[in-house]
């Protein structure tokens, strides 16, 4: 078995593995990243598109913002469609000026991926059989294999970035993390159509047949989403299919729709909600998906993910600069404060705009939370304010 040393192992080279491997880089703090996927599958993986401002800042701050400033999409507004009729939120309004900005996650993991290499990271993709290792020493390891050959990488510490389907949860004790959840009885049917975006903000729609979002990806590619079946067979949804269901979610009175275009790529998202707590055992840390999954509907997941591995960085370098491990310790309480933030508004959102297995009291009530959200200031406003995300803990002025 061939033997590798580091500082910090990071399993998953999905946005908080690499930008934790970014941060910790920046403070002068080695870390090796193992990922199962190769690069041209994380690089075209299409997941989510909304940043909020606090992630936006911290890659430019820390210098990997310029393709971003060039070619993202800047959002001051989102709309919220029920009853035949669209209503603006302007959320840059509401906020002070902050906006929310649409790039792709991937183009977010392509930016990262290219800044660690040509400052010489190493990111070991292609790896096969990752377990973890004596997380009760002083010395954990991970092991993996790789390019034909078995590799154990010692590190002081671990971060487990690999997302919920991951390993590193499951290599503390069991009993140690205790996990809260909450499944739907729906998913997303998401589809990247070749087609100009034909509205500038994103479109929320309650709809009785179900939730329907409308956002984008570039000037020349619209992303959809549908609420369907978590288990829905996509041999099922024909083209012409998703648009008419589409375009009946989206009818309003002003006759606006989306544009239509041949289909790129479609895919079912599970929905769901899980906090794993705490965040941490020993020298095993979890960040990310790794660690709690929330609704797409309130586009934090992403989000979240950063904000985790900004504040797992400055605890690492407040440990190697001073030996002091208390940040380190606050890890778990830091993050979850945020991540129970953004539980209660995916949450939220997601009851506001999904079809459920509810009665017409129910459908009523949604439809006059929608009436408030769109009449009154103070409910857009708390709306707005989450959407644009919380300030980041610890995040540069
Ligand atoms: P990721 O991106 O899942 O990365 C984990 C990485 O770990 C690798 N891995 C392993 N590597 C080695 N060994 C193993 N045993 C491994 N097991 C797993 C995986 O291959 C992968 O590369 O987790 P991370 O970094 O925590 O990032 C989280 C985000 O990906 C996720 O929260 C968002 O995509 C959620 N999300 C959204 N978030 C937003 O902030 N804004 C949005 O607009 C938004 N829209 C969405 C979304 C997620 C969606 N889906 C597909 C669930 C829309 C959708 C439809
Ligand atoms: C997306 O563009 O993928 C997206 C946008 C907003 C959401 C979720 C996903 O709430």
């Amino acid at each position: 078995m061939s033997r590798l040393e580091t500082q910090v192992a990071i399993v998953g080279a999905g946005p908080a593995g690499l930008m934790l491997s970014h941060l910790l880089h920046l403070d002068g703090i080695h870390s090796v990243i193992v990922e199962m996927r190769s690069r041209q599958y994380c690089e075209s993986r299409i997941r989510a598109g909304v940043l909020e401002q606090g992630t936006v800042d911290l890659l430019r701050h820390t210098g990997v913002g310029a393709r971003l400033d060039r070619e993202a999409l800047v959002h001051r507004g989102i709309e919220i469609g029920f009853d035949r009729r669209r209503h603006r939120i302007p959320i840059s309004d509401l906020t002070g000026g902050k906006c929310v900005t649409v790039y792709g996650q991937h183009e977010v993991v392509k930016d990262l991926i290219a800044r660690r290499i040509s400052d010489d990271g190493r990111i070991l993709f292609d790896c096969s059989k990752t377990s973890i290792h004596g997380v009760d020493g002083t010395h954990p390891a991970v092991r993996v294999d790789h390019a034909g050959e078995s590799l154990e990488i010692t590190a002081d510490f671990i971060a487990g970035c690999d997302g919920f389907h991951g390993v590193c949860r499951e290599a503390a004790p069991s009993g140690h993390f205790q996990c809260f959840e909450r499944a739907y009885s729906f998913g997303w049917l998401g589809i990247l159509a070749d087609a100009p975006p034909s509205s500038e903000e994103l479109v929320y729609a309650h709809h009785e047949r179900g939730f329907a979002l409308f956002s984008m990806r570039s000037r020349k590619l619209t992303r959809l989403y549908l609420q369907a079946r978590p288990d829905e067979d996509l041999g099922q949804w024909t083209d012409d299919r998703i648009w008419n269901e589409l375009f009946r979610r989206f009818e309003s009175s002003d006759g606006w729709l989306p544009n239509r275009g041949r289909i790129l790529q479609k895919g079912v998202a599970a929905v769901r909600s899980f906090v794993c707590e705490p965040m941490q055992y020993k020298r095993l840390f979890l960040a990310g998906d790794a660690a709690h999954i929330v609704p797409p509907t309130g586009a934090k997941g992403m989000n979240l993910a950063i904000a985790d591995v900004l504040v797992l960085s400055h605890a690492l370098r407040a440990y190697y600069r001073a030996q002091t491990p208390q940040q380190l310790d606050d890890y778990s309480r830091v993050c979850l404060r945020r991540v129970w933030n953004a539980q209660r508004f995916s949450w939220w959102m997601t009851s506001l705009f999904h079809r459920f297995d509810h009665n017409e009291f129910d459908r009523r009530r949604q439809l006059a939370e929608l009436d408030y959200l769109t009449t009154s200031q103070a409910a857009a406003t708390a709306l707005a304010e989450n959407y644009v995300g919380l300030p980041f803990e610890g995040a540069p002025p």
